[in-house]
């Protein structure tokens, strides 16, 4: 009887112990708002200090997600949930506005230099800390920076933090699909579940609100850049309207993309022609309903004349005649148009770098001034690694937007780990030398009229919203650079680290470590010395080099590498396609030349031959192989490194995250081998002594088939 008690309570203990385990096993939901209990000492400071929030004044709905952001947050970090207050007691967290400041802190409180987004987190007499802005949403972010201060291990004595965004539109580009499918998507299904909408909200448009206001993304364009003319319809007008009610209180804006023959398409009229008076019309009806139903509407999104989308030029007009018209549709209402560069066209023979700019640069100073011109950060396509677009800086009569993208078709998908912090940063950083040195594109974006960023996301139905736990910080930092786009990629990994992972500082160091050196390892195994778009045709997954047979001369990676006997690479100087023309003299002649172009732009711009000696003194060829290995080695690091903390990571992302990097080492393999076998073939150079030959012969990487790689359209 006795032993079948104990064993009872075995079995009860187990089961409790199995249970608790499941509800506290990470799986990724929470992204960097997990609010984990903080270090004793430091606990119960927090619980002194926060055992109220007050916030004085008209409790909109925007003050009420702050209030209740602070009350999880603090609950959370402090083990005990603060109260919400009416005034402001000693230990107290306060949020006010000029109108709302309390009488004894007037003339003590400034909130210069905030203007409508910005906040200040301010310790005041010693046992108050008050979150000062202009606005409910600049409390809101105020909210959001100070659990952030709190999560990475900061205290409220002595704060005194004003911080401002320094882009107007810091906005998430979806691509995703009315079926629920998402171009170029990795993480699941869209979000939206818009069959269900508008009549039922998931409650994860609320979290997603706060993940995006969090790091202070403000605006969203729902549907993909492809976009189907139904979306303008009065049915799924509605259902953006839903959308953009859950989102309103988050400061985040709804935009749509619009296709641009959807009067054409939906029997509204006879043609899509920009200049026709019932199409002019038609549009602006359309926003007027739009309007209607969602008053604070961000506007449009257009990829026109571009990979068969429709456009103005086949009505013989052009992209200002296009973008022209629909600004001055959304123009009554406030809204704006974002009109994409990403163009290039199968009757123009010039090289594919170098047609946007062509297009483009032509029409400066002519569009409306409710137009934005979003342009991709490199002159192809999101790769790896791109040269700076030439259009950066070239349009100085017009708002230029920058396109990045999150969601990482190019990098491997979600299970190859590349932190894109670095390559965001690398754009941001970069000297177009247009109108003198000093002018990178983070400071050319941030002097536009309308300036703004714009990142494709990689956000979908997954548990873990992203696919895989580390493309989580694309997310964070893409929203972290677009308020700040000279902010440091290492910084803003490391506080992500600390909020997503653990405050451990040996933890946050080696996890960074990973993060900084990863999507350089990305470049060397798949695109080293500045190759590009070596990938599998149509869906992006794995090497292809050999591809020399599509339809369209640019759709093929012999196109890019140009391969052959005597050398590799695509010559963009005066002797060949004359590419650097379109940049800034100083940035024209460092590139055009052999002896100062960037080592890892060689091949982007140079034809060079295998055998000539590089300043590391190895050849071309020599020195191909050496980034290939490279990339698989480390990779390799990275699985050690993380492999070392085990037990200092929860169990089962450590297990997700142990799992993509054995992918991702199979991958780089993959990719190295394929490259360098297809490579030594074209090349007729035998491989270094002491490389590792590939696995396998040629033919047999090239007989490798896909159908069902995810993310193709
Ligand atoms: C390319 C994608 C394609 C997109 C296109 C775009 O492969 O799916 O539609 O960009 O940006 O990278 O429009």
């Amino acid at each position: 009887m006795a032993n079948r008690t104990l064993r009872s309570l075995v079995f009860l203990l187990v089961m409790a112990w199995g249970l608790s385990a499941r509800v506290f096993a990470e799986d990724g939901y929470d992204l960097w708002l997990r609010y984990k209990p903080l270090e004793d000492a430091a606990r119960a400071e927090l619980h002194k200090a926060a055992q109220q929030v007050a916030a004085p004044g008209e409790r909109t709905p925007t003050l009420q997600a702050a209030l209740d952001e602070l009350v999880r947050g603090i609950d959370g970090l402090a083990g005990q949930a603060p109260t919400i207050a009416e005034s402001a007691e000693s230990g107290a967290i306060l949020l006010v506005k000029p109108d709302t400041l309390p009488e004894h802190l007037k003339g003590k409180v400034s909130f210069d230099g905030l203007g409508g987004d910005g906040y200040r987190l301010l310790s005041v007499d010693g046992e108050r800390t008050l979150i000062a802005a202009n606005s409910d949403i600049g409390l809101l972010y105020g909210s959001f920076a100070l659990l952030r201060h709190l999560q990475t291990g900061g205290r409220l004595e002595g704060l005194d933090v004003s911080e401002a965004p320094r882009l107007q539109r810091r906005m998430l580009n979806h691509w995703d699909n009315p079926d629920r499918t998402v171009e170029r998507g990795y993480a699941g299904q869209s979000i939206w579940d818009w069959w269900k909408l508008p009549d039922h909200l998931d409650a994860r448009y609320t979290d997603y609100a706060r993940a995006n206001a969090s790091i202070g993304i403000n605006g969203t364009v729902l549907n993909n850049v492809n976009a189907k003319a139904e979306m303008l319809t009065a049915r799924w007008i509605a259902k953006a309207a839903a959308l953009a009610n859950v989102l309103r209180p988050y400061g985040i804006r709804v935009y749509l993309s619009a296709r641009f023959s959807a009067p054409f398409e939906l029997g509204a009229t006879e043609t899509a022609d920009p200049l026709d008076p019932a199409v002019r019309n038609w549009w602006a009806k359309k926003a007027d309903e739009i309007y209607a139903a969602i008053p604070d509407f961000g506007g449009f999104l257009v990829k026109a004349n571009s990979e068969g989308q429709p456009g103005p030029q086949d009505y013989g007009r052009s992209h200002t005649d296009g973008a022209n018209m629909l600004a001055a549709a959304v123009r009554p209402h406030g809204g704006i148009v974002l009109w994409r560069a990403f163009v290039y066209s199968e009757t123009d023979a010039s090289d594919r770098a170098k047609q946007a700019y062509a297009e483009f640069k032509p029409l400066d100073g002519r569009f409306a001034d409710n137009v934005t011109v979003q342009v991709k950060n490199g002159p192809i396509d999101f790769q790896p690694r791109e040269p700076i677009h030439p259009l950066f800086g070239a349009m100085p009569e017009t708002s230029v937007t920058a396109e990045f993208q999150i969601t990482k078709e190019y990098l491997g998908f979600v299970t190859h780990l590349a932190y894109l912090g670095p390559l965001y940063e690398e754009v941001l950083k970069t000297d177009t030398f247009r109108g003198g040195a000093g002018q990178t594109a983070a400071k050319l974006l941030m002097a536009e009229p309308l300036s703004g960023l714009a990142g494709v996301a990689n956000i979908g139905s997954d548990r873990n919203w992203s696919g895989s736990h580390f493309d989580q910080a694309n997310w964070y930092a893409f929203g972290r650079l677009a308020w700040d786009p000279e902010a440091s990629a290492e910084d803003i990994a490391r506080e992500w680290v600390a909020m997503t992972f653990s405050r451990d500082r040996e933890v946050i160091a080696k996890v960074t470590g990973m993060m900084m050196a990863s999507r350089e390892a990305v470049v060397d195994y798949m695109t080293p010395m500045g190759l590009a778009h070596l990938m599998g045709t149509g869906h992006h997954y794995g090497p292809a080099p050999w591809v020399d047979d599509l339809a369209r001369p640019e759709w093929n990676p012999a196109y890019y590498h140009r391969a052959d006997a005597g050398g590799i690479g695509f010559d963009r100087t005066a002797t060949g396609s004359d590419a650097i023309a379109q940049y800034a003299a100083p940035l024209a002649g460092l590139y055009g030349d052999r002896q100062t172009v960037p080592p890892e732009f060689l091949l982007w711009f140079h034809h060079v031959g295998w055998d000539e000696t590089l300043p590391s003194g190895r050849t071309v060829w020599a020195e191909l192989v050496h980034h290939y290995d490279r990339g698989v080695a480390a990779v390799g690091t990275m699985r050690r490194t993380w492999a070392g903390l085990e037990g200092r990571i929860d169990p089962a992302r450590f297990r997700d995250v142990s799992d993509f990097l054995a992918i991702q080492e199979k991958e780089a393999i993959w990719w190295r081998d394929a490259c360098l076998a297809y490579f030594a073939s074209v090349s007729g150079r035998a491989l270094p002594p002491g490389t590792r030959p590939p696995a396998h012969p040629l033919s047999w990487y090239q007989a490798q088939q896909f159908p069902y790689a995810p993310g193709h359209p």
